[in-house]
């Protein structure tokens, strides 16, 4: 007799996959065989004769078919469980107690704050996973003790909320102020949001499919400083706990290989498979779960799926004619959603009534026996087993399927329905009914007043909950935003080369910035907090030399000899390699960025990410990703490369970038410059330093660099406090007073340049030319002065910075930009009347920088036709000069609208 613990199962199984006219006689003797080698040398033995068998096949020439799902069933059968190592019994009540303020919590909200929101469902479905992970895996940094990162599901919020406050960790005020921010005494936020709670929430989760990305990247990034030697190392995890229905989210699929290719055995991915999203079942047509495990299985995942409860092991195991299985397979989501929604009965009905010999071997069992057959994800045996496999899986990563009741435990209201989602208020009876039905002991005034419950200190069940933390490395989560830890700016002038300029020689701000990079990489220090992380395009921006002087991480370290080893800077790949070369993922890359720029809160590590990239392809494309680095309090330096509408030539509509800057603008840590030259790459990127991580400001960069080649001018004096605030005057007007001023980014600073001359040589018009680095900058600073003057209208006011430089020049300003308009109109309500926008408002061309200039209206023709247009305006220059300058420098008024061509 096999010790197996489904054989019935696997004897009892039609060959289904036969091919037709397949003879069922030799399969039967085949399968026989088979189960004879199980019996003999177990699993193990079975799975090698497999591979042999399948081997075999391929030489052969037999195409061997691909099955990437297994059964219907629990991964791990019951003989190879091992006992729970916990009390039962009392975890089983302090997750009750969590369920119950969790509810009351939300329940409570909702009472007093229509509408408030929050979620009850999810939570009712994950709650037994977290606990067993809370009470037996989930490990608190201590000591020498590394703690285990986890991603919870945002909306599952409400339960971690409960649990902490039983741990003591917030107070009931805390909890009664659920959704409440901005009250007298703060509390707590929706989701998981390490801004709002600095000290408690890591990672942001709820924005769907930025949780299972960030997570593997996270994990990746783990064996990363351990490879570099910059933290020892560990055993400890990766959990992500993430929705069913959020698998549908590219980001949640698509770096699933990534998790192979690396190795990443310190990855748990747990699937809360409640089968239902918001609005209804994740496939109620097919199996999420099978779908899952085939997507996993084919990225290699070590899968483990948990689907039944205890209460089937023994059906299961007397299931001699396969048919359990056979019906457990065939039902759709859709079905499996019913049978709990509706009940014992209905179950017995549609479920086992399929088949009349199934339908038999449950006669012996009631109604309500049958509706309490549990799922995999609610029974903490099988919990505990998958959990212990997974964490002792080597060499690869692991996914948790796990099968739930979306709104577990909330009775017939909830539980399975469409709705659940979207359940926050509860009616009178339901409070009860669930402490009725997790047999629990609180006190009918409290239910009535949706009062939360907690035990007391020294009840049993608190005593066992903290001595678990205590044993497993404290609480969780938990955020150390190591304030501590900090480290000295290098001093401007190790950027001395760069702020000489290039001294007659072309070269691009691009080139500046990988100056100013290398000039960090020899700082002795801080060199090796410095990660470059670039996705594919290092050599468009010149950075091939990073390649063999610090190498390319690669955990399996170089296992070829490159093709360009007689090269100096051959492509070295390396397991101590700095660079990050993240392959055509900017969502991997921002990833990267992501756990990188928060390593000095979970790891204690002051990491310098520098992501480098082609700047259309930033915020546009991993906007959201970038809201959550932001969300996350991430520090670093977003570079956008190869950037400007006009500057970056030939490559026409999907490449040319004109609107980064306004998408930047919108995170509010985000400061974002639009440097001209090198020199103030080299400021602002000092002064980056310095605020992020030696003042220890909560922010991080974005800047522009671009590929177009001209003599990068030294700095001149006293310009440093200018390039950070957003503008300086360049270059003053050289005879006379200026009566117009030219502002400029980018490049477009040479065209503001250009048409300074023009209009002197010209027109005899004196311009100052303005170096206008960063336009978000000065909008806030200016909003923030005038909020603070309409809030205090005794004075004494504040000018924002923007007046105080501009004081005593006076007349029209030009601003010329390779983005849109609107940066420059954000300062228009200080400027009234006088500031022209010049921009690259609508889609790029592929053509050449004299023309796309021209189309958009931002070369030096266009700005001093602009400059005299508005002096005739203001009638400081005779209207015909207007059309006269139009004519003389071939400015067409009736060319179409670059905006709408
Ligand atoms: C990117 C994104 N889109 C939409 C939402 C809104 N939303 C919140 S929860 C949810 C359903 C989640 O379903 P699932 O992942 O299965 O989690 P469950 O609650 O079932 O555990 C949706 C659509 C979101 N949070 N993020
Ligand atoms: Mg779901």
């Amino acid at each position: 007799m096999s010790s197996h613990a489904y054989p019935a199962v696997l004897k009892g199984v039609k060959n289904e996959v036969a091919y037709p006219g397949a003879d069922d006689g030799q399969i039967a003797e085949w399968l026989e065989a088979l189960d004879q080698v199980i019996d003999a040398d177990g699993p193990q033995g079975a799975s090698q004769l497999l591979l042999a068998l399948l081997n075999r096949a391929a030489q052969a020439g037999v195409g061997t078919p691909l099955q990437h799902n297994t059964p219907y069933i629990n991964t791990i059968p019951p003989d190879q469980e091992v006992a729970f190592p916990g009390d039962r019994v009392l975890e089983q009540r302090i997750e009750s107690l969590i369920r119950y303020n969790a509810l009351a919590m939300v329940a409570r909200a909702n009472k007093y704050d229509e509408n408030i929101g929050g979620h009850m469902s999810s939570f009712a479905s994950l709650a037994t996973l977290l606990e067993v992970g809370f009470h037996h895996f989930f490990r608190g940094s201590i000591g020498d003790q590394a703690g285990d990162l986890i991603y919870f599901q945002g909306h599952s919020s409400p339960g971690i909320y409960a649990r902490a406050y039983l741990e003591g960790r917030l107070t009931q005020q805390h909890l009664f102020n659920f959704r409440h921010e901005l009250r007298e005494h703060p509390g707590l936020s929706s989701y998981p949001h390490p801004w709002l709670m600095p000290e408690f929430w890591q990672f942001p989760t709820v924005s769907m499919g930025l949780g299972p990305i960030n997570a593997i990247y996270q994990a990746r990034f783990i064996k990363y400083l351990e490879n570099r030697g910059i933290v020892p190392v560990s055993n400890r995890k990766v959990w992500a706990f993430l929705g069913d229905g959020e698998q549908d989210e590219p980001e949640s699929r698509g770096a699933l290989t990534v998790a192979t290719r690396e190795g990443l055995d310190n990855l748990v991915f747990v699937i809360n498979c409640n089968l239902q999203r918001l609005d209804g079942p994740v496939r109620g047509n097919g199996r999420i779960i099978q779908e899952l495990e085939a997507n996993f299985l084919g990225a290699g995942w070590n899968v483990i799926k948990c689907l039944w409860g205890s209460n089937w092991d023994d059906l299961l195991a007397r299931d001699t004619s396969g048919l359990l299985l056979r019906r457990m397979s065939e039902c759709v989501d859709g079905e499996y959603q019913a049978f709990k929604a509706l009940g014992g009965a209905y179950l017995r009905e549609h479920f086992f009534g399929k088949y009349p010999e199934l339908l038999k071997s449950v006669e012996g069992i009631s109604d309500d026996d049958l509706a309490s057959l549990s799922r995999g994800g609610h029974d903490p045996v099988k919990i505990y087993n998958a959990y212990k496999r997974a964490t002792e899986h080597q060499g690869a990563p692991t996914v948790i399927l796990a099968k739930t009741i979306k709104g577990y435990g909330l009775g017939d209201a909830a539980e399975g329905r469409n709705f659940a989602h979207n359940t926050k208020k509860l009616k009178d009876e339901q409070l009860a009914y669930i402490v009725k039905r997790f047999e629990m002991d609180v006190p009918e005034k409290k239910i009535d007043h949706l009062e939360l419950h907690h035990p007391g200190p020294e009840s049993d069940e608190i005593k066992y909950l903290k001595q678990r933390r205590e044993e497993l490395g404290g609480y969780l989560p938990s955020r150390n935003s190591h304030k501590e830890l900090a480290f000295a700016a290098p001093a401007l002038d190790i950027f001395k080369d760069v702020l000489e300029g290039t001294k007659g020689r072309a070269a691009s701000t691009t080139s500046g910035f990988n100056a100013v990079l290398n000039a960090l990489l020899k700082q002795k220090e801080l060199a090796k907090y410095i990660v470059p992380i670039i996705p594919d395009e290092g050599r468009t921006f010149g950075m091939e030399a990073l390649f063999r002087q610090i190498g390319i991480y690669a955990s399996h370290g170089q296992l070829y000899t490159p093709v360009d080893s007689n090269q100096f800077l051959y492509y070295r790949e390396s397991q101590d390699g700095q660079l990050i070369e993240e392959g055509i993922t900017e969502a991997g890359s921002m990833a990267t960025f992501t756990a990188a720029g928060t390593a000095y809160a979970n790891f204690g590590v002051p990491m310098i990410p520098f992501f480098v990239y082609y700047s259309m392809f930033g915020f546009q494309r991993v906007g959201d990703l970038a809201w959550a680095f932001a969300d996350a309090r991430g520090k670093g330096f977003m570079v956008g490369g190869t950037a400007g509408r006009t500057t970056l030539l030939g490559e026409g509509l999907q490449h040319e970038d004109g609107h980064s800057h306004v998408l930047a603008s919108t995170i509010p840590t985000c400061a974002a410059y639009d440097p001209a030259y090198a020199y103030e790459i080299a400021v602002i990127i000092q002064d980056g330093l310095r605020r992020m991580y030696e003042a220890k400001e909560d922010l991080f960069y974005y800047l522009t660099v671009y590929n177009e080649n001209y003599v990068q001018p030294p700095m001149p004096n006293g310009v440093e406090p200018g390039i950070l605030k957003g503008l300086y005057r360049f270059k003053p007007a050289e005879t006379a007073e200026a009566i117009v001023h030219l502002f400029g980014s980018g490049p477009i600073l040479n065209e503001a340049v250009r048409a300074q001359h023009i209009l002197k040589v010209k027109y005899s018009i004196d311009a100052d030319v303005w170096s206008a680095t960063s336009y978000s900058e000065l909008r806030r600073d200016a909003l923030a002065c005038e909020r603070w003057n309409r809030l205090h209208p005794a004075g004494p006011s504040r000018t924002p910075y923007l007046l105080q430089v501009l004081e005593g020049h006076d007349g029209p300003i030009v601003a010329a930009s390779d983005y849109m308009k609107i940066m420059v109109d954000g300062l228009a309500p200080w400027l009234p009347g006088r500031i022209t926008a010049l921009g690259t408002d609508g889609f790029g061309r592929s053509e050449n920088r004299e023309y796309l200039r021209r189309h958009f209206e931002v070369d030096a023709e266009s700005i001093t036709v602009a400059a005299i247009s508005s002096l005739a305006k203001i009638q400081k220059v005779p209207l015909e000069m207007v059309a006269d300058a139009m004519a003389d420098l071939g400015v067409d008024p009736n060319k179409p609208d670059a905006a709408r061509a």
